[in-house]
């Protein structure tokens, strides 16, 4: 098992390297956009700047074994968050990007599930709801590995992709490291979790079991299952209006049922045989299953496994076949979430979780998605990111948590699928577009996607470290 150190000086050599490296500027794209010098980020010392900030972040957000997404909103360690963050850190610190998803996997449980959310011990229960308390449970303490405080959900499996990339930006370290050959057959036991426990219909796409398992947690995708689900008095008490306005996040109704999902799974022994309330087959959550299925593949030839990469490739494209299959609405081009519980059918929803499978490389539908994209419903290109929720809905909301705002790390992935699809210019300004937001936004958790407001919290752990990588997308894999 690679040794977890905390930053060698080889690291902090590393850093300030890269820190003094003049960065691939782009002056030109800034004036083809409008920016002027008076805006940020438009000289090479203001890149420079932004670029340091945004590592002032990730160190002030490190706590010695990952990074929390938020000191303050979200003290403790994400999955997805982990994921993204590594992709920021690689291009700074290779060695602290492998760490913070070692830390990750070392979480796992023995069912192969990949926890939602690492406590931290060191951080008092009553800062973030539900704690670890309300999750602890006779099966937790069963299957969690010994002296671990998790919780019992999932997030999208992007973690294949990210240690890939990871990989990538240092191979000579990672193999001195052991990273691959420690990381990959966790990766492989945790997308077989999914395939043998989360395939609820039997198409071999993945079911969430609770909006947080989305990521988009408080999407109005989510509305109508999340509305059948019986509430119960658990008597608990939010956390997070403390740190962000109340009309930037979930309300409390949604809470309530949000609480009681969760507590029903951990009585159930978070089974996933037992008769959840709330099952959806999401189109985010499949197609990064997918595209890190891919990287899984490409991550087992590295090793050797020649046969093993034909296998993973495979399954990456029934995957797909699959959420074309089931989840595209060709009369409405776009990709919709399946209501399980809501006798299977398509929930008819705009949200930005639709416009994710633009990221698989073999998308037969990629070119009239990118229309719904481009149309009044996301106006990609013109407004900052992709709005997470349909822009012309009355239920777009421009700055309550993914009702509306954009987010960076949808902004990421639909960068990386402008650029898998060879949409070349259409990449570069969505890419210029969210360097220069992260910067006035101060790596806001989400914006307002007509105006740029920050909103939810600052200082956001994904924001900074997918800015870093944006910046480096040229000297990236
Ligand atoms: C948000 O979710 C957590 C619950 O998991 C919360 O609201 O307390 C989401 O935006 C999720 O995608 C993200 O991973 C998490 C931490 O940044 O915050």
């Amino acid at each position: 098992m690679p040794s977890q150190p905390c930053m060698s000086s080889h690291d902090i050599r590393e850093a300030r390297t890269i820190l003094m490296t003049d960065l691939d500027t782009d002056l030109s794209e800034h004036r083809r956009h409008g920016m002027t010098r008076s805006n940020p980020a438009t000289t090479r010392h203001d890149q420079r700047d932004l670029r340091r900030t945004a590592v002032n972040v990730l160190l002030a957000n490190w706590t010695g074994r990952s990074t929390v997404p938020s000191r303050k909103l979200y003290p403790h360690q994400w999955s997805w968050d982990s994921a993204f963050i590594a992709l920021g850190l690689r291009h700074i610190w290779p060695g602290r990007a492998q760490r913070e998803l070692e830390s990750l996997f070392r979480a796992q449980w023995s069912d192969g599930r990949l926890p939602h959310i690492v406590f931290n011990p060191a951080v008092a229960n009553d800062r973030y709801f539900p704690d670890w308390t309300f999750w602890s449970s006779p099966a937790l303490l069963r299957k969690a590995p010994a002296g671990l405080r998790t919780s019992g959900l999932i997030q999208p499996p992007i973690h294949a992709l990210a240690a890939w990339a990871v990989h990538q930006a240092d191979p000579e370290l990672s193999r001195r490291r052991g990273f691959l050959n420690w990381i990959y057959p966790r990766l492989a036991r945790w997308h077989r979790y999914l395939r043998q426990h989360r395939d609820f219909a039997g198409n071999g796409m993945a079911g969430i079991v609770h909006p947080w398992e989305s990521g988009m947690d408080n999407s109005a995708c989510w509305d109508v299952p999340l509305s059948r689900v019986t509430t119960r008095d658990n008597g608990f008490q939010r956390r997070d209006l403390r740190y962000a306005a109340t009309e930037e996040r979930p309300t409390d109704i949604d809470y309530l049922r949000f609480a009681a999902l969760a507590a029903d799974y951990r009585d159930n022994g978070y089974r996933d045989d037992h008769d959840h309330q709330f099952v959806v087959e999401d189109p985010a959550f499949n197609a990064l299953l997918a595209a890190s299925e891919d990287a899984l593949g490409d991550i087992a030839r590295e090793l050797g496994g020649a046969d093993l990469a034909v296998i993973h490739a495979t399954t990456a494209q029934q995957l797909t076949a699959a959420i074309v299959d089931v989840l595209w609405d060709a009369e409405r081009s776009f990709f919709f979430p399946r209501d399980l519980r809501g006798g299977g059918r398509l929930a008819e929803r705009y949200g930005c979780t639709g416009a994710v499978p633009l990221v698989l490389p073999n998308l037969p539908v990629a070119t009239p998605l990118l229309k719904t994209l481009r149309g009044p419903r996301f106006q990609l290109g013109k407004v900052i990111g992709l709005p997470s929720y349909d822009l012309t809905s009355s239920e777009f909301e421009p700055t309550r948590y993914w009702r509306g705002p954009s987010w960076f790390n949808v902004g990421w992935i639909i960068h990386r699928g402008l650029t898998i699809h060879q949409e070349n210019q259409a990449a570069d300004e969505l890419r210029t577009s969210l360097i220069h937001t992260a910067h006035t936004s101060d790596f806001a958790e989400y914006v307002d996607p007509l105006s740029g407001t920050a909103h939810g919290t600052k200082d956001f752990g994904w924001t900074a470290a997918l800015t870093i990588d944006l910046m480096d997308q040229r000297r990236s894999t």
